[in-house]
């Protein structure tokens, strides 16, 4: 799936800004053909946003079930004879959707986009009603897992995951337009050898059309042309994507009728880099690199998970600010514009599937629910499997072209240390392998799964580690949480893989200070963070530093969260704690 564009040889609609919305808390919208007619009783909702704290009702903050959106429209009337699709970027976590009276696509998955082929119910020029039908529930069928208790005040929606169970739609929604005869699909990889790139392409469409690419640098200059579906581009004297230098080159890729018109084009950003693992190295465009940053969460004030360009691009200014180099998409994937801007900006991406929460003993109910077996024949089986593959299908064919993404993160902190881990695993990892050659995979590990217990990580090409000596262990004593970790860290040094430590944090409320760092105070931050990097520095295998979290952000109600989880290194609004100088002076050698 090609995301939509305006090109010249494609056009697109955005559908964004305020529809119709009601709850459906009976689930009797699809029975009594909600989507025949206008939505009764609706109120307006932004899109794209969760909808969850738009409005002042709990009823609307904790719905478990289907919420409907509704948007009347007009086709453009310039679109006769196009083929007309329509895309919705994400809809969390499943959705069903009707034009007028006719269900045109349902998709499971709440951070991948999908589309559908809108030509044969439309005409150009005239009103069109989109109904859009969006599932919150969690079940031990979807990524990420839940369950829903059915209690005497209502549906209770419980899981695993520790961030706020968001929903809506949280990204565009567009109508847009090709010709009946287009491309599908375009993939690229690249190479570098000294001094030269190369790009190899792949390009699919419909029909047999003659495909030919420019690749242009960034200043529009033609580098290199090919004829084909398929081939290898090189480019002499290349100008590398790296860290820190976004720099890309545009694949201009056409597709021709037998008389030379154009019939479709579509315009893909390359950046050429490469990424390799070697022993305890990670390497990009052969250099080892060292991962500085954060796990992130997209998560904001009013607009929950909703993408937003203006807090998107303050986000990218704090990394910049603070000195780190790159981020992981916990625990789902981003937005696609967050995507493209790393791309740019030459921000490294680790890409991270909505698998988190397989791990029924998390934090002993910690998170809500507890008393159920990982994986069993009524828990996480075979057609959650099924689900999962599904999702690491979406998110490779969705990300592979960006430079940016240089590792899959194909889990977060599932039950690992088991058997029965290990054959859900195996296969998944076979697949991401079998789906990108070209990336290193892996997930990331528990401290349950404590070295050298764990049984996925011997499928893995680099060791995510999420740790919390000095918090859930050893809280708030430094010295012995020092002592454990390092005896814990040089076990997984001994494995001769990159070791990427990808959490450890500290819940720090802004504005507690402390004259002896004690945990929860702003000082005790900086100093659990400093514990950290003393041992980091000392083992030679550790190949990045992901401190949890960037910002603080929303979780479900429980007895160890104060209005969320305080680990951001940054409050919920943007506001550095003391913590963010410490680290601006680790990455960036700036002193406060
Ligand atoms: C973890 C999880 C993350 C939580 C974090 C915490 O290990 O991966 O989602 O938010 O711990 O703060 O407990």
């Amino acid at each position: 799936m090609l995301r939509p564009q305006d090109n010249g040889s494609r056009e697109r609609k955005s559908l964004n800004g305020l529809w119709s919305f009601v709850l459906d808390p009976d689930g009797r919208g699809r029975t009594d053909r909600w989507f025949a007619g206008p939505l009764a009783g609706a109120r307006q909702m932004a899109v794209p946003a969760s909808y969850n704290d738009i409005t002042t009702d709990a009823g609307v903050r904790d719905h478990v079930g289907v919420a409907w959106y509704q948007l009347t429209t007009y086709v453009p009337r310039g679109w006769g004879g196009r083929r007309i699709v329509l895309n919705v970027e994400a809809a969390t976590h499943r959705a069903t959707v009707w034009v007028d009276e006719t269900e045109v696509v349902a998709h499971e998955g709440g951070y991948t986009p999908f589309e559908a082929d809108l030509t044969e119910h439309v005409t150009p020029g005239e009103r069109i009603r989109i109904t859009i039908a969006v599932d919150n529930t969690l079940t031990f069928r979807t990524i990420p897992p839940g369950i829903v208790e059915d209690t005497p005040h209502g549906k209770k929606q419980k899981y695993w995951h520790d961030f706020f169970n968001y929903a809506g739609l949280h990204r565009s929604v567009w109508l847009h337009a090709t010709g009946p005869e287009h491309l599908t699909d375009v993939t690229v990889v690249t190479g570098l050898d000294g001094g030269t790139g190369t790009v190899e392409y792949t390009v699919e469409s419909t029909g047999g059309a003659r495909v030919a690419v420019i690749l242009r640098d960034a200043d529009g200059n033609p580098v290199a042309e090919g004829d084909g579906a398929r081939g290898t581009l090189v480019v002499p004297d290349v100008h590398p994507w790296a860290p820190g230098d976004g720099y890309l080159y545009e694949l201009d890729v056409q597709l021709f009728d037998a008389a030379g018109t154009v019939l479709d084009r579509y315009l893909q950003n390359v950046g050429v880099r490469t990424v390799a693992v070697s022993g305890t190295r990670f390497l990009l465009n052969g250099e080892p690199f060292y991962f500085t940053g954060f796990g992130m969460h997209e998560d904001h004030t009013v607009l929950g998970k909703g993408h937003n360009d203006a807090l998107m691009l303050h986000d990218f200014e704090l990394l910049d600010w603070i000195g780190a180099n790159s981020f992981r998409t916990s625990h789902y994937p981003y937005s696609q514009d967050v995507l493209d801007y790393a791309d740019r900006r030459g921000i490294v991406v680790i890409d991270e599937t909505a698998a988190v929460g397989l791990n029924m003993s998390v934090g002993g109910g910690m998170f809500g629910a507890q008393g159920y077996p990982t994986y069993s024949a009524d828990t996480v089986n075979d057609e959650t499997q099924r689900v999962h593959a599904q999702a690491i299908r979406e998110l490779v064919a969705r990300d592979k072209n960006h430079p940016s993404v240089v590792l899959w993160s194909i889990a977060n902190e599932p039950e690992s240390e088991t058997e029965a881990g290990e054959e859900y695993f195996r296969p998944l990892f076979e697949l991401t392998r079998e789906l990108d050659p070209t990336r290193p995979v892996g997930f990331v590990n528990m401290m349950m799964a404590y070295y050298p217990r764990c049984r996925v990580s011997q499928f893995a090409d680099v060791l995510m580690l999420n740790r919390y000596y000095g918090w859930y262990v050893a809280t708030g004593d430094l010295a012995a949480a020092e002592e454990m970790w390092e005896n814990e860290l040089r076990g997984w040094a001994a494995e001769n893989k990159p070791i990427l430590i990808t959490e450890y944090g500290a819940d720090t409320y802004p504005g507690l200070r402390s004259l002896t760092a004690e945990p929860w105070s702003e000082e005790y931050q900086t100093a659990y963070l400093e514990m950290n990097h003393r041992l980091f520095d000392r083992i030679d295998a550790v190949v990045g530093e992901h401190v949890w979290n960037f910002a603080d952000f929303t979780t479900t109600s429980g007895i160890v969260r104060v209005g969320g989880n305080k680990k951001g290194v940054f409050t919920r609004d943007r506001k550095p704690k003391a913590a963010a100088y410490a680290l601006r002076e680790r990455w960036k050698g700036k002193r406060p």
